[in-house]
């Protein structure tokens, strides 16, 4: 199957099974749930779930595991995402092209929202069996947890609403967008990878190190985006970074920096899964995507 056909199928089932993973809107409190569904579904490049599956069929892992691991972390993807844009955060009103969750609803709706989400992914990865070792299985819930708060996404959130204004250096950058995008993206590639068969120690830190440089890869390519393109293509507000005064690789290293960067991200990235052959196929394609998507 081609690449194209294959991110199709995996948004297509992502998008049901997220339908299906999700509280019914007719169950009360009708409103949270409702407005939980507004804020996961018919939206998003679903860049998690792609990665998610794609390493999963890498560890031979079946499409059905991976579903509710993709849609675990796609929750946490749509919590953080419903927070970002409340007024005390980024205060955005536009985002995957429609009203946010606070415009659509109110705040105090936007802000249950994030909650229930949150505790409806781990509800998830604590509800179907996902390993065959009940073991590996509380592993997977470690890992989720820890990319997910105050040492991954939270945490990055934290140094970032700190730094509005103020210039970070390099490598402070870096630390805030490993853990603001890079925890839930690495979350992804390896709770994929784990719903298979477990991969040889030397395996899985390959594919450690190219989910590492893919969270990195993708927050850099963001951030060029968001100086570039327009909201239009974007369906969020563009420019506002610069706006905003957050600092960015595209205002620390300038946007030729920021494109240098990308490519050798690209570039280790590739390296990093070249031993499994055939295998990281997906993963490759998925690299190439996050480089040269225009949204
Ligand atoms: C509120 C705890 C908390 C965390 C928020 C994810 C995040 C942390 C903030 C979002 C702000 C932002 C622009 C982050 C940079 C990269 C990023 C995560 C972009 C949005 O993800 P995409 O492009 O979005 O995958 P779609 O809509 O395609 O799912």
């Amino acid at each position: 199957m081609d690449f194209k056909s294959w991110m199709t199928a995996v948004q297509q089932r992502t998008e049901h099974a997220l339908e299906r993973l999700l509280p019914q809107a007719a169950t009360p409190p009708r409103r949270l749930h409702d407005a939980m569904r507004y804020a996961v579904l018919g939206g998003g490049k679903r860049v998690r779930p792609l990665l998610c599956h794609a390493a999963g069929e890498l560890a031979g892992a079946t499409a059905e595991r991976l579903d509710v691991a993709a849609c675990a972390v796609e929750m946490i993807h749509a919590y953080s995402l419903a927070h970002d844009d409340l007024p005390c955060m980024d205060d955005d009103v536009l985002r995957r092209g429609k009203p946010t969750c606070h415009v659509e609803y109110d705040e105090p709706t936007a802000l249950l929202v994030g909650d229930a989400l949150q505790s409806q992914a781990f509800l998830l990865l604590a509800s179907h069996q996902l390993a065959d070792d009940p073991r590996h299985q509380i592993d997977m819930l470690r890992l989720l947890a820890e990319a997910a708060g105050s040492r991954g996404m939270a945490g990055g959130q934290m140094i970032d609403v700190a730094a509005t204004g103020r210039r970070l250096e390099r490598d402070e950058l870096e630390l805030m967008h490993e853990l603001k995008t890079g925890a839930l993206i690495r979350a992804a590639i390896l709770l994929g990878a784990q719903c298979g068969s477990p991969l040889a120690e030397a395996e899985a830190a390959r594919l450690d190190l190219f989910a590492r440089r893919v969270g990195l890869l993708f927050q850099v390519v963001d951030d060029i985006l968001d100086a570039e393109a327009s909201t239009a293509t974007l369906g969020k507000t563009a420019g506002k970074d610069a706006a905003q005064g957050k600092p960015t690789y595209v205002s620390v290293i300038g946007l030729d920096g920021a494109r240098q960067m990308a490519a050798a991200l690209r570039g280790e990235a590739r390296e990093a899964i070249e031993a499994f052959g055939p295998r990281g196929r997906r993963l490759h394609e998925l690299a190439h995507f996050i480089v040269t998507r225009t949204f």
